[in-house]
């Protein structure tokens, strides 16, 4: 197989709360299974991500906790990266765009793009009416202001969402530009705001419309090895591009962020608009790393400018926008970069608990579930199962308790756990713990092994396709076909009868439980840990073109242990999300 090159990036948190499942299927979770499989493919990846620290949202969440930004950014930058280690999503890098460890490369890189674009004539400079809150004496940029929505549907109709803020709006996912809001209320002190007029650098977006365009359109048809875009992303996208793209603001009225770099008096006391610098979060953590692993953070342009490496974002819907047109307009005004290779993005996650409607996830209504609450009591791998399982990665979905637990405890337990078990612990009493000889295979022995290499030859397609859903789904039939195996073969029967066939039944069993501890690991990772333990499978990683190499006969087995535990809904959830 051919060594391929990726740069996977997963969106940047605001470093304002904490994760909860919602936040962890849209960005993260399938990216962390992707790197997973790439890993295991022997691809060259570079998986990044880190905290979005500046702009107003960190702002507002200090003003409330009483802390200062920078307590608040590094409290939040440090959980989050806990609950992600937790859930066994693995950065190779974990940065956050105000860190100490980070701003510094952060400011260079996010400044010198700016320069950039400057210095070819796409900002323009212009003075403007920007609302204003008299009594907390400061401008209102972004989500500092909420209104009535003012732009359109899709279908044309006014969209008139009451609580757009003023950076966009999560109805209809358009961008907002504060000063045109409808009944605009202050988030600060809740006060009417007026106008003011301020100066601001305006990047010239209309004019990327044709390139962006036709790279989205090339994104439509599936290539060679390059699978075709998800509709939802580019319908979106050439939707936005159809009606105009507004010119945009990229500074701002703020005393937190990335300053602006330009010899301007009208500059002063400027930063650059949040949705500027957080993508070039992704570059200055890549530069970061490059200068841990490499001593010289410039080999970043090796990831970002060389069109030999793949450049993937994970995000979540309400972000496609910025990383399906801004961020590439950047990315072309500024000239040098190459432009990502994949967008993917993924719906929101409802939430349902037991006896209640289906429900938007919402901190301050209590629906959330938090996933620092779920590791004190539970293992991670049933959670990546079930958000894989009902992963929205066309439409909204939901989780759903009542079916998180079913699914764990007749999925996960009954068929993935139970063949696992009863296949060790079979080889344990009745073959001296080793894997027993493969002897004579007969049909139906020869269709389960073909059987696995072609359910490993689906996985593997989907994968390679986004569609995490689906693959998962491969690796479940290959566990249920393995159950309906070791019934029909009856080895405890063998047994009794003939040990040398009960021996070829064991056999092919455990061959099933090697692919299956290959196919699972992107997805389970902790399972698969405890199956590479108990096949006595040396190495760090499960290389993935191993799936159908056999294991010896004869090769010693570890000790039998229960992959997943039985699921009580109890009152955990209701509790957790308070
Ligand atoms: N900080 C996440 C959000 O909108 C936002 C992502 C930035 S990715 C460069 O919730
Ligand atoms: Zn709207």
């Amino acid at each position: 197989m051919a060594k391929r090159r990726f740069l996977i990036t997963s969106a940047l948190p605001y470093s304002n709360g904490r994760l909860h499942v919602g936040h962890i299927a849209g960005a993260y979770l399938p990216a962390d299974t992707y790197v997973r499989y790439l890993k295991a493919r022997g691809d060259e990846v570079r998986f990044i991500c880190g905290s979005d620290d500046n702009g107003v949202a960190s702002l507002i969440s200090a003003r409330k906790e009483g802390k200062t930004v920078e307590e608040l950014t590094a409290h939040y930058n440090y959980r989050q990266e806990a609950d992600f280690k937790g859930l066994g999503i693995v950065f190779d890098i974990y940065g956050g765009t105000h860190q100490p460890d980070f701003v510094e490369l952060h400011n260079k890189i996010s400044q010198g793009m700016f320069k950039t674009i400057y210095d070819k004539g796409y900002f323009v400079k212009k003075k403007t009416k920007q609302l204003y809150d008299t009594q907390a004496d400061q401008f209102l940029p972004d989500r500092y202001v909420k209104g009535k929505c003012y732009q359109a549907m899709p279908d044309g109709s006014p969209c008139g969402y009451e609580e757009a803020y003023g950076d966009q709006c999560e109805h209809c996912g358009r961008a907002i530009e504060p000063i045109m809001l409808i009944d605009p209320v202050s988030t600060i002190t809740g006060t009417k705001p007026e106008p003011r007029e301020t100066t601001h650098w305006y990047m010239q977006l209309p004019q990327f419309e044709d390139k962006l365009r036709e790279w989205l359109e090339s994104k439509r048809q599936v290539g060679d090895g390059e699978p075709a875009w998800r509709e939802t992303v580019l319908n979106f996208s050439l939707g936005q591009i159809k009606t105009g793209l507004p010119e945009r603001a990229m500074t701002r009225d703020l005393d937190w962020g990335v300053p602006v770099p330009l010899d301007d008096p009208d500059a002063a006391g400027k930063m650059l608009y949040v949705w500027f610098d957080a993508p070039i979060g992704y570059v200055s953590f890549t530069a970061r790393h490059c200068e841990l692993v490499d001593g010289d953070w410039q080999q970043y342009e090796r990831w970002w400018k060389d069109p030999d490496c793949r450049i993937v974002h994970f995000i979540g819907e309400d972000n496609t926008v910025f990383h399906a047109l801004t961020w590439p307009a950047m990315m072309l005004a500024e000239g040098s970069y190459q432009l990502p290779w994949q967008v993917v993005a993924n719906a929101f996650l409802n939430v349902k608990f037991p006896g209640k409607d289906e429900e938007k996830i919402s901190k301050s209504r209590g629906t959330a579930i938090w996933i620092e609450e779920y590791l004190k009591t539970f293992d991670p791998d049933p959670l990546r199962y079930y958000l894989t399982a009902v992963a929205p990665e066309n439409q909204r979905t939901a989780f759903d308790i009542d079916d998180f637990i079913n699914r764990n405890n007749t999925e996960l337990l009954n068929a993935l756990g139970n063949f696992v078990n009863r296949t060790l612990t079979f080889a344990q009493r009745y073959f001296d713990g080793k894997v027993p000889d493969a002897d004579t295979r007969e049909t139906i022995d020869n269709e389960h092994i073909a059987a696995i290499a072609g359910q490993a030859e689906k996985v593997t397609e989907n994968l390679e396709a986004f569609r995490f859903k689906a693959a998962l789904a491969e690796v479940m039939a290959l566990a249920r076909s393995a159950n309906v195996y070791f019934d029909a073969k009856q080895p405890w029967k063998q047994r009794k009868e003939d040990m040398g066939a009960c021996g070829t039944t064991i056999n092919v069993c455990l061959q099933t439980v090697k692919a299956l501890t290959v196919l699972m690991n992107p997805f389970l990772p902790f399972s698969a840990a405890r199956c590479k333990e108990m096949l006595k499978l040396e190495g760090d990683i499960l290389p993935w073109d191993e799936v159908t190499r056999e294991l010896p006969a004869g090769q010693k087995l570890g000790e039998p242990v229960i992959l997943f535990k039985k699921l009580d809904p109890g009152e955990l959830f209701n509790e957790s999300a308070k």
